[in-house]
């Protein structure tokens, strides 16, 4: 599996501390860009991406939560961040634009697909993209009630893979912990995001709560946890 910390998560006053923690352990962060309409909060932006850069090589995310996805979508570009992934409720008729602008900088482009947006919705496209986020919660907040319904896109998307030959990353976002990792594990994510219910907010040290979520991911799975790192 491939695990992507979500920053928008941890604790500022512990933020150069967690983070060289992290880049040892974890795949790639996930970087939550709000504007405030699309989803009713304001959390990151590209010129976090930018500051975090300064202490960290690992790849970044950025989950886009807004309704004018062409803006934004060029700001990360200037920021030239790695993986760049777009509400598919918001991308109608300017997709395949934004994934070839995104592609011609050399850089990765998703969709993300809300609880309620089915994978039909991607079809037009999903032969482009580089990652396909299933929502796993309702966007714009941490601590949101967990959609067990949601998994099922996951199985679906894996079994479209394999069948077509997409080239896509599966990834999942939202309250990925112990009262979930089983579900979770069982349809079977190349990436799973994790925020405070199932790593920051565990304990007051970084180096304690990775331990706890790594026996909480062991017990609940009966899978060894390997990311590979
Ligand atoms: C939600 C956002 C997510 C959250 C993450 C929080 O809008 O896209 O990436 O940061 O879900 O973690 P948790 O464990 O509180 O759900
Ligand atoms: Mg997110």
């Amino acid at each position: 599996i491939q695990l992507a910390p979500s920053l928008m998560t941890m604790d500022l006053d512990q933020f150069k501390e967690q983070i060289s923690f992290l880049n040892n352990k974890v795949n790639l962060y996930h970087i939550d860009i709000m504007d405030g309409h699309f989803v009713p909060n304001i959390s990151l932006s590209p010129w976090f991406i930018e500051q975090t850069r300064k202490i960290s090589d690992l790849p970044m995310s950025a989950h886009l939560m807004v309704t004018d996805a062409p803006f934004w979508v060029q700001q990360l570009i200037d920021v030239k961040c790695e993986m760049i992934c777009m509400p598919a409720e918001v991308s109608n008729g300017v997709a395949f634009r934004l994934i070839d602008q995104i592609h011609d900088a050399g850089l990765k482009a998703g969709m993300v697909i809300n609880p309620e947006t089915p994978v039909d919705t991607l079809l037009p496209y999903i032969d482009l993209l580089d990652k396909i986020t299933v929502m796993t919660v309702d966007p714009g907040f941490a601590g949101q009630r967990f959609l067990a319904g949601c998994l099922d896109k996951i199985t679906l998307l894996r079994q479209m893979r394999e069948e077509m030959g997409y080239g896509y990353e599966i990834e999942m976002d939202g309250s990925t912990n112990k009262a979930h990792w089983k579900m979770i594990a069982d349809s079977n994510p190349d990436v799973y995001v994790i925020g405070r219910s199932g790593l920051f907010g565990l304990t007051d040290n970084i180096e304690s709560s990775w331990q706890q979520m790594v026996s909480e991911y062991e017990e609940c799975t009966g899978f060894k946890f390997d990311n590979g790192r």
